[in-house]
């Protein structure tokens, strides 16, 4: 806005001054012929009556007259000076007042005595500017010598001086007055109104009620905001006509579902009741900008990626760690943000920790502990006495938090998340047997074997069996939960409902396969534009023709360096893809306390920088790793231009970034290379599936999918696009709310 004002202002002073300089000049011009012609009228009058005192002196020339009658003639009519030659230019008197020298006027007498006839000039003699009439003198019609009348102009100069400046001084006072002016019509005319109406265009999308009324616009916006209302009462009536279809479709889950349909099936079927959400990672990260203004991003985490949309639609309120440098600048006295920061829906409530809260709970216990002991990725877990005490303690503020929240709250809806938390249910549960508690888990549960290396294996269950629903991605997860709780719990296991009951109290395992909001709200994306693709690789300095991507948080089980082994191996085997293939790997850092995080950076960094020395050449490299964190929209830059994207992970509860892939390509192109170790791979069967351990295999299905024909990833693309459009998060949603709130309490 300031700089389209500042353009505008620019512009204007630029025409301004354009039409005062033309002015000036022609005034000027004016002026100065004015005044010369003026002074040259009254040199010559003066130099006719000043010629009758001298002419008879030029028949008998004395010095000493002639000298005398000059000095009393320059005196009397106030001249700047006179001259008095003789016919042979030698110059007989000048006035006393002359202190510059005359000589260059000798040339002017002398055309007048050979012309005979007045001449004259504007001269600079020495500092000063001079008008210089010479006139002939005659005696019988000879010519006896010349006067030469000198007369100052230096007034001339110092008056078109004084018009530049006046002019100057105006000018800017004009553009001083414009700027202001131009700032009020803006600001009256364009920009409060503009504002009003946007902000009512929001509160109308956001479904609230909006106060804004057309015959307030001003004249120049009638035509426009008339045609916007229309479209803004169409949907209204879209909106009402969607609520009323989604709420006679609520019983069928299989017809899909939107944004819109999940907060009329909490609204209708659940009676509006209030969602408590809890996760260790919150959905906004505050930060601080320049001049200590505050900022915000989503972080890198698919969790996030999945709550987030559902809580939008939702309402309710998120209680999550506030991890970020000016979260506390951004909350309110109960430490509490309404969220998105844009367009608040739902409320974030922030608790705090410590940080040796933080690294005992969060990076020990919970990332070096259950983390790989989930995974079972080959590295060790670690477990150590003080990080259980810590993530006993941080379960117990959360505990101590929400239970404060949901105080006046009848049978409250609590939706846990991860493995941060195993503890949480049982702590709620035993204070309010009334709360409905899902948990769900976003990892993957090990089999019993792996998981008895636990030492607190039996508080970790026994917490999370205070839920009512336990759920995984995958029927297999909730298999070798059951046969966890077997082996290391006195329980009654019911394999037909797959129900658990402890201490009288039952809960169910179930797989809910979770997902992303598809193309719908944020994730609109419309159609791929052909320059796309050029564009951004421009940007990014990178000369290929093919692209391969991998979009990963930078995670030892999301089988990054056995990607980039594939890459290697690839391009041994097919040179013919060199100079013309480069795979772009986007990771930003996760979890750099822990050393093996680190560690696991460097050797990636180091595997890219082996690989790019081996087979770069000419400014073209078959890896680009870009270190940072990308927003969802600039993750589907790369998604929708990448002519396969790749995910291997070693493990992996479900991972979104396939399914984000899937979304993004609208075009119905691109392959997606998926490990069959990650939960995506049991719905994406369309991908080319891969072992990640087997590299050889992985750098073949990268041949595979640089060779396969537009035809064969259409098809195979408009089957993962389905059936990630008709299992999207709302509906993992819905479905998991409605196996919590089918339970009774
Ligand atoms: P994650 O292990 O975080 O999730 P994943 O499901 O792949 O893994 O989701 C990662 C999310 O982070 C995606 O939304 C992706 O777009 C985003 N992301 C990755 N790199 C990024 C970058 N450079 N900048 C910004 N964002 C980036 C855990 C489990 C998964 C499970 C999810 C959801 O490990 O198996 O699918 O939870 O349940």
């Amino acid at each position: 806005m300031f700089k389209q004002l500042l353009a505008i202002i620019l512009g204007v002073a630029i025409i301004v001054t354009l039409i005062v300089v033309a002015f000036t000049i022609s005034q000027v011009e004016r002026e100065k012929q004015n005044l010369s012609v003026d002074l040259e009228y009254r040199s010559a009058i003066l130099a006719e009556n000043l010629q009758t005192s001298v002419e008879p002196l030029m028949a008998d020339v004395t010095a000493d007259r002639v000298k005398r009658t000059v000095e009393r003639l320059t005196d009397r009519e106030r001249l700047a000076g006179l001259a008095v030659y003789d016919n042979k230019e030698n110059l007989l008197a000048q006035s006393s007042t002359l202190t510059v020298d005359i000589n260059p006027a000798v040339r002017i007498a002398a055309e007048a005595m050979d012309k005979n006839q007045a001449t004259s000039e504007f001269v600079k003699l020495g500092d000063k500017q001079m008008y210089v009439l010479s006139l002939p003198m005659h005696q019988d019609e000879r010519v006896t010598g010349a006067l030469t009348v000198l007369q100052n102009a230096d007034y001339i100069d110092v008056r078109i001086s004084q018009i530049w400046r006046n002019n100057l001084i105006r000018l800017l006072l004009q553009v001083f007055i414009f700027a202001i002016a131009i700032i009020l019509i803006v600001w009256l005319i364009i920009y409060r109104p503009v504002v009003s109406f946007a902000e009512s265009l929001r509160l109308i999308r956001a479904g609230k009620p909006a106060s804004w009324k057309i015959a307030k616009a001003p004249f120049l916006f009638q035509p426009l905001f008339t045609e916007v209302s229309k479209i803004m009462r169409s949907l209204s009536q879209a909106r009402t006509a969607a609520r009323e279809e989604a709420r006679l479709g609520l019983e069928k889950l299989d017809t899909p579902w939107t944004a819109e349909r999940l907060s009329e099936f909490i609204k209708f079927q659940m009676k509006g009741r209030q969602i408590f959400v809890v996760s260790n990672r919150e959905p906004y990260i505050h930060t601080r900008a320049a001049g200590d203004k505050l900022k915000y991003f989503v972080p890198a985490s698919g969790m996030v990626t999945a709550i987030e949309p559902v809580m939008e639609a939702a309402g309710g309120m998120w209680l999550a760690h506030g991890s970020g440098e000016a979260d506390r600048q951004a909350v309110d006295a109960e430490d509490k943000v309404e969220v998105p920061p844009d367009e608040p829906k739902y409320t974030l409530k922030r608790i705090w920790l410590t940080e040796e809260e933080e690294n005992g709970y969060y990076y020990g216990y919970a990332n070096e502990g259950l983390w790989p002991l989930c995974h079972i990725a080959h590295t060790r877990p670690i477990f150590r006495k003080e990080d259980w005490e810590q993530y006993r303690k941080v379960n117990g503020k959360f505990a101590a938090a929400l239970l404060a929240e949901i105080k006046k709250v009848e049978n409250p809806l609590i939706l846990i998340q991860d493995y941060h938390f195993s503890l949480l249910p049982r702590l709620i549960k035993n204070s309010r047997p009334d709360a409905q508690i899902g948990l769900f888990w976003h990892i993957p549960w090990p089999n019993p074997e792996s998981f008895s290396i636990c030492p607190q294996r039996k508080e970790l269950l026994d917490g999370m069996l205070g839920a009512d629903i336990i759920g995984f991605h995958t029927q297999q997860h909730c298999n070798n939960f059951i046969d966890t709780v077997g082996k290391e719990l006195e329980a009654l296991i019911d394999l037909e409902q797959f129900a658990i009951t402890r201490t009288s109290h039952v809960t169910y395992i179930k797989p809910f396969p979770i997902s992303i909001a598809f193309a719908g709200g944020k994730d609109d994306l419309g159609e791929i534009r052909p320059e796309e693709k050029k564009e951004l690789l421009d940007s990014l300095g990178v000369k290929a023709e093919y692209i391969g991507l991998g979009v990963d948080r930078l995670d030892y089980t999301k089988g990054i360096l056995e990607r980039l082994g594939a890459v290697e191996e690839f391009l041994d085997n097919n040179p013919k893809y060199l100079k013309k293939f480069t795979f772009i790997q986007i990771a930003p850092p996760s979890r750099d306390h822990i050393p093996r995080y680190r560690e696991f950076g460097q050797q990636v960094r180091e595997e890219t920088d082996r690989i790019n020395k081996k087979f770069g050449s000419n400014g073209w490299k078959p890896v680009v790793l870009l270190a940072r964190h990308h927003t969802h929209e600039e993750l589907n830059r790369f998604y929708r231009i990448a002519d396969f994207c790749m995910v291997t992970s070693l493990h992996d509860g479900m991972n979104l970034v396939a399914k984000e892939f899937v979304s993004a390509r609208t075009d119905e192109q691109g392959v997606l290379i998926l490990s069959q170790f990650t939960g995506a791979s049991r719905e994406l069967k369309d991908a080319v599936i891969v072992n990640p351990y087997h590299i050889e295999q992985m750098g073949e299905a990268i041949r595979t999918a640089l060779a396969m024909s537009p035809s064969e990833q259409l098809k195979r693309m408009k089957r993962m696009r389905n059936t990630v459009k008709n299992y999207n998060v709302y509906r993992w949603s819905a479905e998991f709310l409605k196996a919590i709130t089918s339970l009774g309490s």
